[in-house]
């Protein structure tokens, strides 16, 4: 596996130099985050992360994300244009030496927390979805301003939006996904990158949006449309773990073993018996997820892709981006290592 990490660029108060004294770590995870979705990434941007990562010792070599406008994901008019940028920004990653890179297909959104900063008994703070704090929220009728939501839509751009994906429901949202990756899966093969989807989180509708990455039947679903490495899958543990009903270490062990997982988000949750859901540190008896039976599936199948310690919670007074400070995902990924190094042991 090559161990990884996000990287926000230089905004980001995690630095290369912190990154680069974990141990074992390979690559930066990062995207240009100073252009709008459906616009070209300059190549200037991409050559600086290139050489900043070099500089440290670290490879750049992973994307997250480039962005899927919605305008793709409702079929608009005007998507072909929109995927035209979108391949142009793939086979710029690809020339300054990307070889992955992760997207997600969700409706308006990306993840949907109801806390960004729940304090634990020992006092660190991590993200949370409570049931009891999204009942009773109607997007439609409510001006909601849940964490972490795309700020830059009015209410009413997002009022549009929710009738506009009401029309084209699942059928719609597979369609539209379909078109997309006949177009883009193509340039990505030519250019020797892996498209990762990044699965819904959590995997399930929220108010009513259609999701379609949730579950093993769609993602077996999801990889027959284009059958080619080149379409494969971000396994995030996080977020197909928070529903009961997946099994994820037997995606795993299937998915890795076909080769069709690009790249892994290794994180646990606390599922609580109502269905909601706590990010807990990654150790096993923290969480929900057995993380030893997830690196192991990984180690038994031969998976050589990308593994990144994923959200982590703020803890010895750090202060910074939900999910993203530097030490708890520093222990993430040591963890992780240590699992990898008793797996593969064992595994001669
Ligand atoms: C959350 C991340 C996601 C992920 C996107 C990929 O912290 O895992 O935001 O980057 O869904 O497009």
């Amino acid at each position: 596996m090559k161990m990884s990490f996000r990287w926000y660029g230089q905004d980001d108060p995690v630095t290369l130099r912190n990154i680069a004294q974990i141990p074992n770590m390979r690559s930066i995870v990062s995207a240009v985050y100073d252009v709008k979705p459906g616009q070209v990434w300059p190549e200037e941007s991409l050559q600086q992360m290139k050489k900043e990562c070099e500089d440290h010792g670290l490879i750049f070599d992973v994307v997250e994300s480039i962005p899927v406008s919605e305008d793709i994901k409702l079929g608009s008019a005007n998507r072909d244009e929109l995927i035209d940028v979108y391949c142009e920004n793939i086979r710029r990653c690809a020339k300054y030496g990307v070889k992955c890179v992760t997207y997600n297909f969700m409706p308006v959104f990306d993840w949907t927390r109801t806390q960004l900063d729940k304090e634990d008994k020992d006092g660190s703070t991590s993200l949370v979805m409570y049931w009891d704090q999204m009942r009773g929220l109607d997007p439609l009728v409510d001006d909601i301003d849940l964490p972490g939501w795309d700020a830059s839509y009015t209410k009413d751009e997002i009022k549009d939006l929710f009738k506009a994906y009401a029309v084209i429901g699942e059928d719609g949202l597979w369609d539209n996904l379909t078109y997309f990756l006949q177009k883009v899966i193509p340039v990505a093969e030519e250019c020797g990158v892996r498209m990762a989807i990044h699965p819904d989180d959590p995997p399930y509708p929220i108010f009513g949006l259609p999701r379609i990455i949730t579950c093993e039947e769609n993602l077996d679903r999801f990889l027959k449309i284009v059958d080619s490495p080149a379409n494969s899958l971000c396994l995030c543990t996080g977020s197909l773990g928070c529903a009961k009903s997946n099994d994820v270490v037997a995606m795993i062990r299937k998915y890795s073993a076909m080769d069709r997982i690009a790249f892994m988000h290794i994180r646990n949750i606390r599922i609580l018996d109502d269905g909601s859901f706590e990010e807990s540190g990654h150790l096993s008896d923290c969480g929900s997820l057995d993380m030893y039976e997830v690196v192991k599936a990984l180690v038994e199948t031969g998976f050589d892709g990308y593994v990144r310690p994923d959200h982590g919670r703020m803890i010895w007074g750090e202060t910074g981006r939900p999910g993203y400070g530097l030490y708890d995902r520093a222990l993430g990924a040591t963890y992780i290592n240590g699992l990898f190094e008793a797996c593969e042991k064992a595994n001669r």
